[in-house]
């Protein structure tokens, strides 16, 4: 008996759209002999869309009328969809890598790909991914994370605390990706400005110090014991690696495995598997690293749980480099699936 995967995809966020050419590349790889799939596809008002062809539906910006239901996000005349046996997540950003959809999926009593609610909405935040980190003596840019609330109340002090990092400095919205909203300040009189803009995105807000670096990333896949890629390089062409640059007019590169001395790769994989021991990783993640040019230090930036995800995307390539093939990459999430659903049941 074959095992029905709901394969969840586009969603409320702005990677609505990649996250639709990342589930196309998982239905044409899943295992026939083990899977069938069933695209779940999130429209962009909410809306679950279950019946024709979801893909080619979304891919036309379709808008489903959502079932008279109130309880269910559910698309009109599915009501009687029956539930799969297991939910493969492709959403990316906010509601699908930030625990709200897992919240869904665990009252649905299904095992889902990925981490678990907490991790997934820690690993959304940069400023409590940050705490968990340090906490461990993990190493992590020197920063300052600001309320809007306490921005209000006391912006002297909240500015004179960002001084004491220098400049250039980095601000950047807690929760979200894709290098929305984040900024590169490089004079003291633009700050005040740029966090005005980062509270319009989010109501936590991180400056942080800004370094000449290079990027670095690693693909974490599995559970306590996790397998750890080689690193990769994205070598940046822009200022910073920005929206445009990942996915408009991408003049950035990749290089896997990355130039660097071996001694340096296994310290950055021993990070990585820290990193995501600390939060609660499961599943997957791709692990960035910064790698500061002037001093050789590495810092770890951020890590993504639900990373880009094409065929063609760096955590598959890092994991391919390294030995699992897409197909594979699939099958593995899905068993890892499956063994958390069994632990917890
Ligand atoms: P996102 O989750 O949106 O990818 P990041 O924290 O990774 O957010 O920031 C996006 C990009 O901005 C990074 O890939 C890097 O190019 C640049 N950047 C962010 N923080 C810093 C920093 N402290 N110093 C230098 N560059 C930074
Ligand atoms: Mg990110
Ligand atoms: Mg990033
Ligand atoms: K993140």
């Amino acid at each position: 008996e074959k095992l029905s995967v709901g394969l969840l995809f586009g969603g409320e966020s702005p990677e609505h759209e990649v996250s639709i050419v990342t589930a196309r590349a998982i239905a044409e790889h899943l295992d026939a002999s083990r899977f069938t799939v069933r695209p779940m596809g999130i429209a962009r008002n909410g809306v679950w869309a279950v019946t024709g062809d979801p893909f080619a539906r979304l891919a036309a910006g379709e808008l489903p009328e959502r079932s008279a239901h109130p309880f269910l996000p559910l698309e009109k005349g599915a009501e009687a969809t029956a539930l799969p046996d297991l939910f493969f997540n492709a959403l990316h950003g906010a509601g699908g890598e930030d625990g709200q959809i897992q919240g869904y999926l665990e009252l649905l009593h299904r095992p889902y790909t990925g981490a678990g609610l907490l991790a997934m909405a820690a690993g959304m935040d940069k400023w409590i991914t940050k705490r968990l980190w340090e906490s461990e003596g993990l190493p992590v840019v020197p920063y300052v994370g600001l309320t809007e609330e306490r921005w209000r109340r006391e912006q002297a002090v909240c500015l004179a605390e960002c001084a004491k990092l220098g400049l250039p400095l980095f601000v950047k919205p807690a929760n979200l990706g894709s290098s929305i909203g984040v900024e590169k300040v490089k004079r003291a009189e633009d700050l005040a400005a740029a966090l005005d803009r980062a509270f319009t995105f989010d109501r936590r807000v991180l400056v942080e110090q800004g370094l000449d670096v290079r990027e670095i990333e690693v693909a974490v896949l599995g559970g306590d014991e996790p397998q750890v890629s080689k690193p990769g390089e994205v070598i940046v062409a822009d200022e910073f690696y920005t929206f445009e640059d990942k996915y408009l007019h991408g003049k950035s590169r990749t290089e896997i495995p990355a130039d660097i001395p071996e001694e340096l790769a296994d310290l950055v994989r021993k990070l990585a598997a820290k990193a995501f021991a600390a939060s609660d990783g499961y599943g997957m993640a791709r692990v960035d690293f910064f790698l500061e040019r002037l001093s050789g230090r590495v810092f770890l930036n951020e890590l993504n749980f639900i990373p880009g995800f094409t065929s063609i995307s760096m955590y598959p390539k890092m994991m391919a480099a390294s030995g699992v093939p897409y197909a594979e990459l699939l099958t593995r999430l899905i068993d890892l699936a499956l063994a958390r659903h069994a632990q917890t049941a």
